[in-house]
C-alpha cells in the first residue's frame, strides 16, 4: 500500500508548493496529528551504533561544541540525563520500513529532489547551535518539544574554531515552540537554531539539488567513457617551410581539430536524462543489498505481486529509465509496467502477469540483486 500523501492542512498542497516552497519558512501546527515516535530512544541508539548508519553526536559545554563521528561506540553517548547534547542519525529510512514510509508522504516532491530522513533525539537543551543548510527540509517533531528560532541570513558568518558550521551573530527573527506532529518548512539559506525543551526527538525531511558543475562533470567522464574512435589528426598540406621560424609554436590548425572534435559532440536530450538518472539513483555508500533468490521470486510475484526494496532509488523519463546506478536499456526503458512499479514502487499479481519476457528478465534481476522483492507490503 502506497502511503497517503502529506496534507498541508488550511493550506493544501498546491498553494504550499507554489507560495513557499524554495520561497519562505512555513510553521504547519498539527500537520500529523497524534504524531508517535516511530522508533524509540533506545532503537534509535543501536542503530547509531551500526556501522552500516551515518550518525554523529553534537555536545556543547560553553562556548565549545564537541562533534563525535561514526563509527560511534557507546561509550560516545553522553547519560541520557545529560544536558545539551544530541545524537543525528542519517538515512533511517534505509533501516526502518515504518520512517521509509513517512518519508514516502512527502513525494508531493519529485523522488529525484528527496534525499532522506534524518532523526535527532536531543537531550535537555540539546541542538546543533544556529547554522544555515543549502537545502529544503521539513522538520517534524515526533516527541517532546523544541523551541526553534529562524530568521533570513545574506551572507553567513561562521564562528571560528568549531567543529561544526555555526552562525556568528546569528540574527533571528522568529521564535516559537513546536509539539509533537507539529511540521516546520524551511527553504535553502534560512538560519535556524533549534533547542530542546526536555528530552526531545525531531524528523528532519532532507531534500537534495545537485550544482551544475557536478551535473556538469559527471556528463563530461560519462561521454569519455563511451567515445568512439574519432579520426586522427592529420597536417597534410597544411605545413610550410617558413613554420621553422618557430617549431615550439602549437600548430593553430590542431587548436581547431580539437575544437571542432568537441563541437561534434552535441549529447541529446536523452543522454543528458541518463546522466541525471543514474546520479540520482546512485545508492548511497552504506546500502549493501542482499541477494535474492530470482527464480523463486517470479513464482512468487505471479501470485503476490511484487515491491522495490525500500532502499531502491528509480527515476525515469520519456526516455528512459535509471534504477540504483544503472541505465534500463533501451526498450524495456520506456516499459509502462516499469514506469508503474517505479511511481507505486510496487505491483500486483495482475500487473505482473502481464509483463513481456524482457520485463520478466529484468524483474528477475532486480530480485536477484535485492532491489526488488515478490509479495507486496
Ligand atoms: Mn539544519
Amino acid at each position: 500500500m502506497s502511503p497517503k500523501l502529506l496534507d498541508i492542512p488550511g493550506i493544501g498542497r498546491q498553494r504550499f508548493l507554489r507560495e513557499y516552497w524554495q520561497r519562505k519558512p512555513l510553521l504547519i501546527r498539527g500537520a500529523l496529528p497524534g504524531m508517535q515516535p516511530l522508533l524509540s530512544r533506545r532503537d534509535l541508539f543501536d542503530l547509531a551504533l551500526r556501522d552500516d548508519v551515518e550518525a554523529r553526536v553534537v555536545q556543547r559545554e560553553g562556548r565549545q561544541w564537541d562533534v563525535r563521528h561514526a563509527p560511534l561506540a557507546r561509550r560516545d553517548l553522553p547519560a541520557v540525563r545529560t544536558p545539551r547534547w544530541t545524537l543525528l542519525v542519517q538515512g533511517v529510512d534505509l533501516h526502518d520500513e515504518g520512517v521509509a514510509g513517512l518519508l514516502r508522504r512527502f513525494r508531493f516532491v519529485p523522488d529525484a529532489r528527496l534525499d532522506d530522513l534524518m532523526i535527532s533525539w536531543a537531550s535537555d537543551g540539546g541542538g546543533v547551535g544556529p547554522h544555515v543548510d543549502e537545502y529544503d527540509v521539513f522538520l517534524l517533531q515526533a516527541q517532546g518539544r523544541r523551541r526553534w528560532r529562524i530568521g533570513p541570513v545574506d551572507r553567513p558568518r561562521l564562528q571560528p574554531g568549531q567543529p561544526l558550521k555555526l552562525l556568528q551573530g546569528f540574527a533571528p527573527e522568529q521564535d516559537f515552540v513546536v509539539e509533537p506532529g507539529d511540521l516546520l518548512y524551511l527553504p535553502p539559506g534560512w538560519g535556524h537554531d533549534g533547542i530542546a525543551d526536555g528530552e526531545c526527538m525531531t524528523y528532519s525531511v532532507g531534500f537534495r539539488a545537485p550544482p551544475g558543475d557536478e551535473l556538469l562533470r559527471q556528463l563530461l567522464w560519462n561521454m569519455a567513457e563511451e567515445l568512439q574512435p574519432a579520426p586522427r589528426y592529420s597536417d597534410r598540406g597544411k605545413l610550410s617551410a617558413s613554420l621553422a621560424a618557430h617549431p615550439a609554436r602549437l600548430p593553430e590548425d590542431m587548436v581547431d581539430f580539437v575544437a571542432d572534435a568537441f563541437a561534434r559532440l552535441r549529447p541529446s536530450k536523452a543522454d543528458f536524462a541518463r546522466v541525471l538518472g543514474e546520479l540520482l539513483t546512485e545508492p548511497k555508500q552504506e546500502v549493501v543489498f542482499e541477494a535474492g533468490d530470482a527464480r523463486e521470486a517470479a513464482r512468487i510475484a505471479a501470485r503476490r505481486g511484487l515491491r522495490l526494496d525500500r532502499r531502491t532509488r528509480m527515476l525515469w523519463n520519456r526516455s528512459g529509465m535509471s534504477i540504483n546506478g544503472e541505465s534500463v536499456p533501451d526498450e524495456a526503458g520506456r516499459s509502462p509496467l516499469l514506469r508503474r512499479l517505479a511511481d507505486a514502487r510496487e505491483i500486483d499479481a495482475a500487473q505482473y502477469a502481464q509483463a513481456s519476457p524482457a520485463e520478466r528478465e529484468l524483474i528477475a534481476q532486480w530480485c536477484e540483486a535485492g532491489w526488488a522483492h515478490a509479495g507486496r507490503d
